[in-house]
């Protein structure tokens, strides 16, 4: 390729990425009142910097081709510090390894841009093969705790089985975002973990772990259900006995499985949490997000619950690869009570939602529980249209 030809694919390239950063999100009209979605995904793969992909010198790179492709960036951690919305994007390459990349924007709507390096995550004695889905906690002891989940080839497999895999609960801590110290993993009685989320404070004087116990890889088996436990140290954590937060449950939309999302938000009412439920279709797993909240001095007991889910696959969001999935792991409640919530959707970009404290407690609180049954939701609704028509 002639100079002038290698130039001008730069030009392109770099324009069309530059416009792309650049763009303004459009809040949508919310009909539910419950939240408002925008009009364009916040981060995507399109958004991986171009001197992580392209070589620049025209001696090694003489067609101005990439030469490490990026296939999607999504199940985000959340954080604000100094005014800067930080999200830490699960950033998956073209050979299925995912790590963690900081992403930053001065409003959490738009013009999200990509830190010059992805996060450089020290390893244990066992390395990790894929890591993802970090939730950001920044903990009353002074440090940003991000937990994660790390993945290995599982040694049991049989011959010939070479995707096994057992999951767990890697933790690591900064202050910075930018070097971590990685701990040891979280060591716990079932025998995977995904989706632990670390509490920002000490109870009883102990680290607090809201857990996922699981059989399997993928299926929870006879684990599932978000749990809750303690842990004397957060150095070489271990939580010894969890308890159960809110259990998979026949008939709902967490009925296959759940899992907590970011670390919970403290409200004068109780803690807000957000997490996601998997149901079996004839079409494979449906992912939605739902809410609960919790007690404020016992963060494992369930105050509130509405019914069914909070946040379901949309439009577009319903494709992508692993379709059908909305997931959240972070969200940023801000100083004038507003909450921008992230979540990625089918395992392949990166959305926001926003609302307020009020309307995310409203929407606890006073939404009406699943009662189980077809005709006790035929009640319910009977019960709005009686009040209505009383009124
Ligand atoms: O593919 C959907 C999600 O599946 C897993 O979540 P869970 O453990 O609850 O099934 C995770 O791999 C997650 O990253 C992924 O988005």
């Amino acid at each position: 390729m002639n100079k002038e030809l290698f130039a001008e694919r730069i030009k392109l390239i770099r324009e069309k990425q530059e416009e792309l950063l650049g763009s303004r999100n459009e809040k949508l009209f919310s009909t539910n009142g419950i939240y408002n979605r925008y009009a364009n995904p916040i981060v995507t793969r399109e958004h991986v910097p171009l001197h992580w992909r392209f070589d620049f010198n025209p001696e090694t790179n003489p067609f101005f081709m990439e030469r490490i492709g990026f296939n999607a960036a999504f199940n985000a951690g959340a954080l604000k510090i100094d005014g800067k919305y930080l999200l830490v994007v699960r950033v998956e390459g073209n050979d299925r390894k995912s790590f963690f990349a900081i992403a930053e924007s001065p409003n959490g709507i738009d013009n999200f841009k990509f830190w010059d390096r992805p996060i450089s995550m020290p390893q244990t004695k066992e390395e990790d093969t894929n890591v993802y889905d970090m939730r950001l906690t920044q903990h009353d002891d002074g440090w940003i705790y991000g937990i994660f989940c790390t993945e290995r080839k599982d040694p049991n497999a049989p011959d010939g089985d070479t995707s096994s895999a057992v999951a767990a609960a890697g933790i690591a801590r900064t202050k910075d975002l930018v070097c971590w110290e990685r701990l040891e993993d979280l060591k716990s009685t079932s025998g995977q973990q995904r989706n632990v989320v670390l509490f920002p404070h000490l109870i009883e004087g102990k680290y607090a772990f809201f857990t996922r116990p699981q059989d399997g890889f993928i299926d929870t088996g006879k684990g599932g259900g978000i749990g809750f436990g303690l842990s004397e140290t957060i150095e070489n954590s271990e939580v010894k006995e969890e308890v159960i937060v809110d259990a998979k449950t026949y008939h709902t939309i967490y009925e296959v499985k759940n899992g907590l999302g970011p670390a919970p938000i403290r409200t004068d009412s109780g803690w807000l949490h957000l997490a996601h439920g998997v149901r079996n279709t004839a079409a494979g797993l449906r992912y939605t997000l739902y809410m609960f909240m919790t007690d404020l001095k016992k963060p494992w007991i369930i105050t509130h619950k509405p019914h069914g889910h909070f946040i379901a696959p949309l439009k577009e969001e319903r494709i992508g690869d692993v379709s059908n999935v909305v997931f959240s792991s972070g969200w940023i409640a801000d100083e004038d009570a507003s909450v921008k919530i992230y979540y990625a959707s089918s395992d392949t970009r990166m959305h926001v939602a926003t609302s307020t404290i009020d309307q995310l407690l409203d929407y606890c609180i006073n939404s009406p529980q699943d009662k189980f049954h077809s005709h006790k939701s035929v009640n319910t609704i009977n019960d709005l249209i009686n009040k209505n028509f009383n009124s």
